[in-house]
């Protein structure tokens, strides 16, 4: 099964979850254009239309974005711009000491050969006070999940990718596989 992205850790975490699934995945790395829409199902669903062609096989990809209510839903769809702009030091200049409550979503879109489809994973939660520790990637050092005292930068990458949005967008992706008969476990 073909991954396209240009995240290193994105690929690790999927490949792990799926090899776990009994699936393979095939890093293909590539930066691909996103359009800036409201939301990230458009976002995901969007590139893959146009990769679709240039592709010409079966393949998915995934967008992700953190929501923080406090911020009316704010990086969201601008997670990319910014993580690379203002970065986790300035959300936590945005935020006040009240009502830290955030959730990341990821939205993977499958292209079978001829048709779209989509699975999301939510990981509800909170913004730290301050950034803290040196693992995941991106905004990981600053959220802490619901039922955890620690961000997601200080749990080791398995607790992560037990809990994770990404893990759950890729059960629901593996579920569908599995019914479908779209098999390409790593026993084939
Ligand atoms: P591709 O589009 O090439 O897949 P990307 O890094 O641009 O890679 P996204 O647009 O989905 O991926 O990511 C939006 C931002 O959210 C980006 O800055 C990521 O670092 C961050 N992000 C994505 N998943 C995350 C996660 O699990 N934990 C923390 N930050 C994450």
């Amino acid at each position: 099964m073909i991954f396209v992205t240009s995240n290193q850790h994105k690929y690790n975490e999927i490949s792990s979850i799926m090899q776990t699934g009994g699936f393979r995945v095939q890093w293909r790395k590539m930066k691909y254009q996103e359009i800036q829409a409201d939301t990230t199902e458009e976002i995901s669903l969007d590139s893959a239309k146009k990769l679709a062609p240039l592709l010409g096989e079966e393949f998915f990809l995934e967008d992700t974005g953190l929501y923080i209510a406090a911020l009316n839903g704010f990086p969201g769809p601008y997670s990319s711009y910014v993580q690379d702009t203002i970065g986790n030091p300035g959300i936590l200049r945005l935020m006040d000491s009240s009502s830290r409550s955030a959730f990341f979503l990821t939205v993977i879109t499958f292209y079978d050969g001829t048709e779209f489809h989509q699975f999301s994973g939510r990981l509800d939660g909170s913004i730290a006070l301050e950034i803290a520790g040196k693992g995941g990637f991106g905004y990981d050092p600053i959220f802490i999940p619901e039922g955890e005292s620690q961000t997601l930068g200080q749990l080791p990458e398995s607790a992560k990718n037990s809990i994770s949005h990404r893990r759950r967008a890729v059960t629901s992706f593996m579920e569908f596989l599995k019914e479908s008969g779209h098999f390409d476990s790593i026993s084939d």
